[in-house]
């Protein structure tokens, strides 16, 4: 059953990330590890990494077909993390996880780190601010990792605060669309880039479900699309429900967003995800 389901079944898409090269004969799944925050002095260095090491090998075997390691969280108000800091904790575990199997996504928006994930072995740069940032595109430029541009409007610690849009996927779209020009433009192959609305991220809960009617206009774009839905609190807004009990919303919105074309969810509950979109591929095939 799995790879017989083509999502677009007109326009095949691939991406290159790194190592790997990755055909969307149906929908993946990308398991979320982030390194503990606060966890990094003396003792609590290696347990936060044996944990980290833990909980990816825990999601493969759920049967995430790639992960993403984050060493900085972008949630509104969160606290800033040095370089150090974030070098410390992320490239322990690409070195350590770099054999696990599965394309090794990092979650950065500082050049830096994008270089030095690299050179430790990543096969993807996610980038919350779309390789906005001075140097972004330098840095990712060369090489075949995949990298997945998101949108953003403001920046994490305000951009909850009064997010604006005349129309929201227009939008989008736009800035998605020029983003991927200006890697074209650096010399990027078409084949390693991919799109990401950036759910939550400086919109509101009406701009975050108008998004998702809209996914169509985006994979319009010709790229293949990365959603990231998972607990986040548009999830919270229509069930009532702390992030702890956002598993079966999460699973909802994931469902509705490959059903509009999305190629990769972002996912923190791997097991539940993987089930769901095995029985939503086997009524896509049932008249095959
Ligand atoms: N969401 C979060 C972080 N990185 N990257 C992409 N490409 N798309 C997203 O939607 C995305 C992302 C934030 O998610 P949150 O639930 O706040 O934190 P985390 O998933 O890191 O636990």
């Amino acid at each position: 059953m799995q790879g017989s389901v083509p999502i677009h079944s007109d326009s095949p898409l691939r991406l290159q990330c790194g190592r790997f090269s990755l055909e969307f004969s149906r929908p993946l799944v990308m398991g979320v590890i982030n390194v503990t925050p606060d966890s990094f002095s003396d003792g609590g260095k290696s347990l936060a990494l044996d944990a980290g090491i833990a909980h990816a090998r825990q999601l493969v075997a759920e049967g995430a077909d790639m992960l993403d390691i984050g060493g900085e969280s972008t949630r509104p108000g969160a606290a800033p993390v040095s370089l150090e800091d974030e070098l410390a904790r992320l490239l322990p575990l690409i070195e350590a996880l770099r054999d696990c199997g599965v394309p090794l996504s990092v979650d950065t928006f500082k050049p830096a780190v994008m270089r030095a994930a690299l050179d430790a072995g990543a096969d993807m740069i996610n980038d919350i601010y779309g390789f906005r940032q001075p140097g972004a595109i330098e840095a990712v430029a060369r090489g075949a990792s995949g990298l997945c541009v998101m949108h953003m409007q403001g920046e994490p610690r305000t951009m909850q605060q009064a997010p604006v849009y005349g129309n929201v996927a227009g939008e989008v779209a736009a800035f998605l669309r020029q983003q991927a020009q200006r890697l074209l433009a650096a010399g990027v192959a078409r084949e390693r880039i991919c799109l990401d609305p950036g759910f939550g991220f400086g919109k509101t809960t009406a701009h975050n479900y108008q998004l998702m009617r809209s996914l169509p206009t985006i994979g319009a774009l010709g790229y293949p699309l990365l959603i990231g839905v998972s607990r986040k609190t548009m999830i919270g807004a229509v069930t009532g429900k702390p992030v702890g009990e956002r598993v079966a919303g999460s699973v909802a919105a994931a469902l509705a967003a490959v059903d509009r074309g999305a190629a990769i969810v972002r996912v923190h509950d791997v097991a539940a995800t993987v089930d769901a979109l095995k029985v939503w591929q086997a009524v896509q095939a049932w008249d095959e």
